[in-house]
């Protein structure tokens, strides 16, 4: 750790308002200074100024689990951050895109947890079921251009998600198609081996990495998997939907231009 606390608290702030006005900030995390160790304590105190605003924590994601995330972003490290209920929206629910700086969707796997989870625990044992998602991600940073520290100092760009109906695990999670639609058409296609060869890697590398921060999984709780494929702009109008083969699809729609709450 090279950060004291009030330079993490500081960067934390700086990141929050930068959502909250919907302005993208400068690279900061790196350029202060930060190792990985001292992103995720920004994130951290990134996230607990949401929880202080009333929000709840439901969950956690992970990040850049595949190359296609990897290549798309030029960082090449799993790495993990906070959801919060108000970054929940329904399946088939809206967005209005007035809220974000410049957001993107993403395909994804998600797991809901069946109990707390102790690092060490089986996948088998530790998850009740599986669900097609979809993640709209919205890095604060201009360009949405970012270093490892930056990134993961940013909660992972997570902005919003959306789970699909949750499934009983099937037999097999390893090579399952999946598909990017915008407005019916397929953008992006990829396989669930995209992530970490299995998506269920992703639990077990949630569970080391978060831990790592004093981190674990709630009973209850939903784990993003990470996407399958590049992410892909998202324009108002726009209807998404993420179809993966075997478990079925979550989507959501993004309101018309000039259509939101403002
Ligand atoms: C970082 C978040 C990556 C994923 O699924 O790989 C991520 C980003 O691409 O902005 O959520
Ligand atoms: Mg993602």
């Amino acid at each position: 750790m090279t950060l004291d606390k009030e330079r993490a608290a500081e960067l934390a702030a700086r990141l929050d308002e930068a959502a909250r006005s919907r302005t993208a900030t400068a690279q900061l995390a790196a350029a202060a200074g930060a190792d990985t160790d001292d992103a995720y304590a920004v994130q951290a105190a990134l996230v607990e100024r949401r929880l202080a605003r009333g929000e709840r924590a439901v969950g956690l994601k992970m990040g850049l689990t595949s190359h296609a995330k990897m290549a798309q972003m030029g960082v090449s490290e799993v790495i993990w951050g906070r959801l919060t209920d108000a970054m929940d929206v329904p399946d088939g629910g809206s967005v209005d895109t007035a809220d974000y700086i410049h957001p993107r969707v993403e395909p994804e796997v998600a797991f809901l947890m069946a109990r707390d989870v102790e690092p060490g625990d089986a996948f088998e044992d530790a998850v009740a079921a599986v669900a097609p998602a979809l993640e709209l991600i919205d890095s604060r940073y201009a360009d949405f251009r970012f270093s490892l520290p930056d990134v993961i100092a940013d909660n992972t760009s997570a902005a919003a998600f959306t789970v699909g109906p949750w499934q009983p695990l099937p037999a097999g999670l390893a090579d399952l198609p999946v598909r990017l639609e915008i407005d019916g058409e397929t953008v992006e296609s990829g396989s669930t081996a995209a992530i970490l060869g299995d998506p269920r890697r992703a639990f077990e590398e949630a569970v080391r990495l978060a831990d790592r921060s004093g981190v674990r999984l709630r009973e209850g709780w939903v784990l993003l998997a990470g996407a399958a494929t590049a992410a892909v702009p998202l324009r108002p109008g726009a209807a998404v939907r993420a179809v993966v083969e075997g478990l079925g699809t979550a989507s959501l729609h993004a309101l018309p231009e000039g259509a939101g709450r403002g």
